[in-house]
């Protein structure tokens, strides 16, 4: 069977840097719009969305989601992903907050991990919460696996029809406090998926490159971008979230990979796509 063609997410700040960590940080709704749409422009079919209020922290609100999104979808036909995660700690409440606005795509972490020095809470209730939400606002879940259980507990859901049969994951590996990133971690990860289910990977700083390279030859997308490493190389920064992209795009030309449009990543995921 032929290979589908790469989706390449972008996550371009999450919800835990600063400007200290990397001057490159895109902050502000139009610094975020910008580093978005080079992103989809230098190869990227989906947008991972974290936003920062006006004094820069992690924020769930409604209206600054709403004016980012409106300032790519204007430039681009990307996916735009929110998160739902927020930053570890954030409220409920406010992690559902954003899916009123019906974003095609938002993420569904799958379980409680340590997350560094804090805890990332995603109780059994917290899950079936967002999972509700996002089914009441038409929003496809991509189901967030930071641990090996958690695709239990995806297989225990999806038994209750929580998820479609036809779900997408993203392994997010080398997490202080998750599963690691090595290659073992991702083919034990990717052997216990069932046929159907399609799958991306995140590799945690350090991780990128490696697993990037690995999920591009075992037929997996990838996501990379400032929130998961903000490094192009030891030492050195990377100055933008699109020459990380640039960079996977050339990986996937030396291995004969084709790289998917936005519409192919619909279509390879299953998503019904953007009404109008
Ligand atoms: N910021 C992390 C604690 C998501 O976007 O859904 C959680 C996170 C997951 O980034
Ligand atoms: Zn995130």
């Amino acid at each position: 069977m032929e290979t589908a063609p790469l989706i390449i997410t972008c996550a371009p700040i999450g919800a835990e840097l600063t400007k200290e960590d990397t001057p490159y940080l895109p902050v502000t709704p139009d610094e975020l719009a910008e580093a978005a749409v080079n992103a989809v422009e230098a190869g990227a079919a989906i947008v991972h969305l974290h936003v920062r209020d006006e004094n820069g922290r992690a924020s769930q609100r409604v209206d600054i989601f709403s004016e980012v999104t409106e300032k790519i979808l204007a430039r681009c036909d990307c996916i735009v992903q929110y998160s739902t995660g927020g930053a570890a700690g954030t409220p409920l409440g406010d992690r559902l907050a954003p899916l009123s606005l019906e974003p095609e795509m938002a993420t569904l972490s799958m379980g409680t991990i340590n997350f560094g020095a804090e805890v990332f809470e995603n109780t059994e209730t917290t899950i079936q919460a967002i999972a509700t939400a996002m089914k009441s606002h038409h929003v496809f879940a991509e189901l967030e696996i930071f641990d090996a259980g958690m695709l239990d507990s995806v297989a225990r859901l999806r038994k209750q029809h929580w998820f479609p049969e036809r779900y997408h994951v993203d392994f997010v590996l080398g997490v202080p406090g998750g599963l690691g990133g090595d290659l073992r971690n991702l083919m034990f990860l990717r052997d216990r998926l069932p046929r159907a289910a399609t799958w991306s990977v995140a590799g945690i700083g350090k991780y990128q490159l490696p697993l990037t390279a690995h999920a591009i030859a075992m037929g997996g997308h990838v996501r990379v971008g400032f929130e998961d490493n903000i490094y192009f190389r030891k030492g050195e920064l990377a100055t933008s979230n699109a020459c990380l992209v640039k960079r996977v795009v050339r990986m996937a030309a030396i291995l004969d990979r084709a790289v998917a449009s936005p519409a192919e990543a619909r279509r390879i995921i299953g998503l019904p796509g953007r009404p109008g």
